[in-house]
């Protein structure tokens, strides 16, 4: 049962009403069931932000690290123990713009672990100000005339090294993004899946949206699947890249 994984006693979160992270913490919580994975064997790291905190509501040995840091400590974690499954659970914020660095070497030398990226394209911890994963012109915080830079194209960072697996889903496409846990899990190497998710309340509302639900109808119309076998998800593609 999913929720014996999880800290029930802690609900309500601290999550706004209507967040999307609820959902990445509900996806990886049923698949960590179904793959029969708990605090016997897998561990969940997290750097700073409102997705940070995911780590702390799960049963399971885990580490809040420092903001950014998660990928260092994850990779240690797997090194003293290879048998554990380390799962990094992380803002887009914390994973690529100060953890940028770790980002960048930690998918280089392709250990074992698995990444999920919450990419609500904003820090929305610290009041939704701008950061790498923004889309140019947004209008944010830090922002207000517009995000002036194209974003980090991640598919692209993941795939400089001849090994990868880069899977892009959203809280929308709950079976598929179910599906990506599981093959990212399974996977023997570095594995990063970028979940496009909603910040409601300090990105969503600013963008003229009127509530979480519209914010995954957004997704619903606007993210197509990718077709199988495709090499490169083309903008706005959900699916799974992957060389082993
Ligand atoms: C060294 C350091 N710099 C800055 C901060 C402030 N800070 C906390 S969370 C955060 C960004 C979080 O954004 P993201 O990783 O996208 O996560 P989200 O809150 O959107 O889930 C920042 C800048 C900090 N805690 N530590
Ligand atoms: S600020 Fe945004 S990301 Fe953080 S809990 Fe609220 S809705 Fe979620």
């Amino acid at each position: 049962m999913f929720k014996d994984l999880l800290k029930m006693e802690l609900f309500p979160t601290s999550w706004c009403p209507g967040c999307g992270i609820g959902q990445v913490m509900i996806q990886l919580a049923t698949v960590m069931d179904e793959m029969g994975l708990g605090h016997t064997n897998s561990t969940i790291i997290s750097g700073v932000g409102c997705t940070g905190r995911m780590a702390g509501y799960f049963n399971v040995d885990g580490v809040y690290t420092l903001h950014g840091r998660a990928l260092p400590v994850a990779e240690a974690a797997k090194l003293v123990n290879p048998d554990l499954k380390v799962i990094v659970v992380s803002g887009d914020g914390d994973l690529t713009s100060i953890g940028g660095n770790h980002l960048l070497h930690a998918a280089r030398r392709n250990p074992d672990l698995t990444v999920l990226c919450n990419s609500n394209q904003v820090y929305g911890l610290t009041g939704g100000q701008a950061g790498p994963t923004t889309p140019r012109d947004t209008r944010t915080v830090s922002t207000p005339g517009g995000a002036p830079y194209d974003p980090v194209n991640l598919q692209n960072l993941m795939k400089a090294g001849g090994r990868y697996f880069y899977a892009r889903t959203t809280v929308f496409h709950q079976v598929h993004f179910r599906n990506c846990i599981k093959e990212a899990i399974a996977w023997p190497g570095f594995a990063f899946v970028d979940i496009m998710c909603h910040c409601i309340e300090n990105n969503g509302r600013r963008l003229g949206f009127k509530s979480a639900y519209e914010m995954l109808q957004h997704f619903r119309q606007t993210y197509k699947r990718a077709t199988d076998g495709a090499e490169t998800l083309e903008p706005f593609e959900i699916g799974i890249v992957r060389k082993g």
